[in-house]
């Protein structure tokens, strides 16, 4: 999944694509790059993002979703349900739902449904971070959430543990080295973690964190990671770099997996 944010202030690429034209210009890069999916949010959910209203978030991102549906899946990163309904007639087919409110709009509409982990708002979730065993936590909650999406009529369930959403840094570590524990609850795992705070702050120095642009190796070295430990689809920004991991990984699982049935081995 690539993403395009139509907005001007995200942390990640803020401004960048915040005019329509340049919007789906970067979208179609995304395709031809290899994304399977273009992912257009008109509301930057950093921590302390100030809220974008309906119109304007639709605005934003109706024209750029009128144009890529043709070419590739897209879904609408939103947390609005007057914005999701919109994008669906515009002809989004998933919601990238970061308030895992929205399943309803999903089972009206027939459309998929990403479920993602936050707690809080944007603006307030940084005070939320606070867990027992934020593994466990966090499975639950989403598991809660799966099932009943899929029992009230969603036919395509996503989950995604939220990275950077109301958690720190060793949360989110904890998220990604125990993934594997999402992934073995049967629904589909997203993962994020392309460009996060919590990577410059790993990859930063004496003179403070890296800057966005420079978190690549992170985002690629946590996307493969994610993708290893089987998790379904990765939310990045750079996607040329992430479809060779992927590629890669993908080879070197059907060599393991012929040379193991091959000689009898598991
Ligand atoms: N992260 C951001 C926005 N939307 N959606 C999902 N499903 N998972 C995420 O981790 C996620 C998301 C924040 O990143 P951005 O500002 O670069 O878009």
């Amino acid at each position: 999944m690539g993403v395009v944010n139509v907005t001007p202030d995200s942390f990640s690429d803020g401004g960048k694509w915040s005019t329509s034209d340049r919007a789906v210009a970067h979208g179609l890069d995304l395709i031809a790059e290899g994304a399977d999916i273009v992912d257009v949010g008109g509301e930057s959910t950093r921590p302390g993002a100030a809220p974008v209203d309906e119109a304007e978030e639709q605005r934003r991102v109706l024209p750029v979703i009128q144009e890529l549906a043709p070419r590739v899946r897209v879904s609408v990163d939103t947390r609005k349900a007057s914005v999701a309904e919109a994008a669906i007639e515009a002809g989004a087919t998933l919601l990238n739902d970061t308030s895992a409110t929205l399943w309803p709009v999903a089972a009206a509409a027939g459309v998929g449904w990403i479920a993602m982990h936050m707690r809080g708002e944007p603006a307030t979730m940084n005070t939320f971070a606070h867990y027992d065993d934020v593994v466990a936590e966090v499975r639950e909650h989403l598991v809660a959430l799966a099932e009943r999406a899929a029992g009230r009529g969603v036919r395509e369930v996503w989950i995604d543990p939220g990275i950077g959403f109301a958690k720190n840094a060793d949360h989110n570590l904890a998220l990604l080295a125990q993934l594997a524990s999402l992934v073995a609850t049967g629904w589909p795992v997203v993962v994020g973690t392309s460009r996060k705070s919590f990577i410059g702050r790993l990859l930063g120095g004496p003179d403070g964190d890296a800057a966005p642009d420079d978190r690549l190796e992170g985002s690629l070295a946590t996307a493969a990671w994610a993708m290893t430990q089987g998790a379904a689809m990765v939310r990045v920004h750079d996607v040329t770099p992430t479809v060779y991991a992927a590629r890669l990984i993908g080879e070197g699982a059907a060599r393991h997996r012929a040379a193991t049935s091959e000689t009898g081995k598991r």
